[in-house]
């Protein structure tokens, strides 16, 4: 019973932490997305599909969430957008207070975009608010179409989920139609796009979504 009470004191000590953050990313009027799934399925890279597509017509900048290095940051920075780099040091998932803490160094009159790039893991992040809006999920169809299921909060909570790396279908032995009807009994109507970062299929309809959302947050800070 014990443990169990200090999990929800840490969660409602977070949610409190997320709660300032998403008041003040609403009064700059900028849209947050939490970018979740496991290492290497695909989030820096559809990031960098992002930026150089959405750069000149959207004010962006990006946090990295990172166990050790700043490799992803280095590959963020190569596209000229603004990139804060977070260490966990070993840690799985980022925090509201990390992000609290870097906000400082970001031009939050000058944003309409951030997105958190979070550990690399399937199941700790979903758990732990930023202050976003919304969550996504990248999956890779190299993980396995079974993934949705074994792993269902991560894709619960999600407001996008993308499919990503369908050039390599033929190889993989994934059924993208049943991880699709899967994704969709956890989270009804959720939007799925599928897509692929090298081949640049479903980049644009990730960045229509993306700018829908901005649009929407923008209407909604004006009010
Ligand atoms: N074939 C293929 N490889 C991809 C695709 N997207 C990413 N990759 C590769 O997958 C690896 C991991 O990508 P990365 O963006 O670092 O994933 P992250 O760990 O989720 O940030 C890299 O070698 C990418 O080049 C894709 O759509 N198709
Ligand atoms: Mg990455």
């Amino acid at each position: 019973m014990a443990e169990i009470k200090v999990m929800k004191d840490i969660l409602g000590e977070n949610d409190a932490v997320a709660a300032e953050n998403q008041k003040l990313f609403t009064e700059k009027g900028i849209y947050v997305l939490n970018l979740m799934g496991s290492p290497g399925s695909g989030k820096t890279s559809i990031l960098e599909k992002t930026m150089e597509k959405l750069k000149d017509k959207l004010r962006m900048a990006v946090v990295e969430g990172d166990l050790f290095t700043s490799k992803d940051a280095d590959r963020i920075e190569k596209h000229h957008v603004p990139v804060i780099q977070i260490n966990t040091v070993g840690g799985c998932h980022l925090d509201a207070k990390m992000v609290q803490n870097v906000l400082p160094r970001l031009d939050l009159d000058n944003l309409d975009l951030l997105i958190v790039e979070n550990v690399g893991n399937l199941v700790c992040p979903a758990e732990f608010a930023v202050g976003e809006d919304e969550k996504g999920v990248i999956l890779s169809i190299t993980e396995g179409d079974d993934k949705p299921m074994k792993y269902p909060l991560m894709f619960k909570e999600a407001s996008v989920v993308v499919l990503n790396k369908v050039d390599i279908l033929p190889y993989c032995n994934f059924d993208l139609k049943g991880a699709e009807e899967d994704i969709d009994t956890l989270n009804p109507g959720v939007k799925i796009i599928e897509a692929s970062c090298t081949k640049d299929t479903g980049v644009d309809a990730w960045c229509e979504w993306l700018q829908d959302r901005v649009a929407a947050k923008k209407q909604l800070a004006a009010k």
